[in-house]
């Protein structure tokens, strides 16, 4: 297995192995991998659902949500993200992950790790970005970071209620049935450790935090633009231009991510994705 760097913000390349065939000591080098570089990226992984399954569970639970939109029929785990159309319908979600988010975070115990398979990719379009949250934190001032310690957000699933992000296009006419679902508000703090490594990232997101625990939005939405625009320094960052075969797996309390779409048609991007419940954020 080569393990390489892929940029001075985040992620690694992972090459020389088939996930769906690790054994005791190539899960370990793999798991210690991730807590250093928080992305890998496993080239030419040839991977059907079961094995991404297997995969994935071996980081933990994964999240089956019997309302989700777009599941892989037989298999609740997976979700199909595409942009392909057959008889006048889509087969996945077209534009997922559309503004800065970290995964699920909207929910009580959300999302450890995600685990993305490309199995086909578009010439031109697609990429997906990652912003270190970690280093976000550790590049606030300490006045700042004096301020937000004890600072507790609230997450919201629901688009229709957040004014910094809008209804996904494919879903404008089903809007109450995709975003109306009973999801309860997470309160989860701004500043959260690291279930592992302990250390401290600046947990929040533009499309899914909507306002501070008890402080009033003269305040807290002025606040919150200025961590949002400090949490995508072009520092913190690193682009993926994916390829067929890769699986991508990302570690969610410490980064956030946004799908760039723009694929070009006739382009088709289609991909496998599970998710991984982790802790509830501390
Ligand atoms: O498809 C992408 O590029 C991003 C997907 C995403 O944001 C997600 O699955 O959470």
């Amino acid at each position: 297995m080569h393990i390489t760097r892929l940029s001075d913000a985040l992620g690694a390349e992972v090459t020389g192995v088939d996930v769906s065939d690790i054994d005791d000591a190539e899960f370990a080098e793999i798991h210690a991998a991730f807590l250093d570089y928080q992305l890998l990226v496993f080239r030419d992984q040839t991977l059907d659902p079961e094995p991404h399954i297997e995969f994935s569970e071996r980081f933990g639970p994964i999240e089956t949500r019997p309302d989700r939109p777009f599941t892989l029929p037989g298999y609740p785990e997976v979700s199909v993200l595409s942009n392909r159309i057959v008889d006048g319908e889509p087969v996945g979600v077209i534009s997922a992950g559309d503004f800065w988010h970290t995964d699920l975070s909207f929910g009580e115990i959300p999302c450890r790790a995600t685990f993305l398979h490309a199995l086909e990719v578009a010439e031109e379009g697609g990429d997906t970005e990652w912003s270190n949250i970690y280093t976000a934190y550790d590049t606030l001032s300490d006045d700042m970071k004096e301020r937000i310690a004890d600072l507790r957000c609230i997450h919201v699933f629901d688009r229709r209620r957040n004014r910094r992000a809008q209804v996904d296009k494919q879903f404008a006419d089903k809007a109450d049935e995709v975003y109306g679902v009973p999801v309860q508000d997470a309160v989860h703090p701004m500043v959260r450790h690291h279930p592992e490594t302990g250390r401290k990232s600046l947990y929040i997101s533009p499309r899914f935090v909507v306002g501070i625990e008890g402080m009033d939005d003269d305040e807290a939405q002025p606040l919150l633009d200025e961590l949002f625009a400090h949490q995508i320094r072009p520092e913190f960052r690193y682009r993926h231009r994916w390829r067929q075969g890769d699986l991508l797996m990302w570690d969610n309390p410490c980064l956030i991510h946004i799908g760039r779409g723009n694929i070009k048609p006739p382009g088709i991007r289609h991909m496998h994705r599970t998710m991984v419940l982790g802790d509830r954020p501390h």
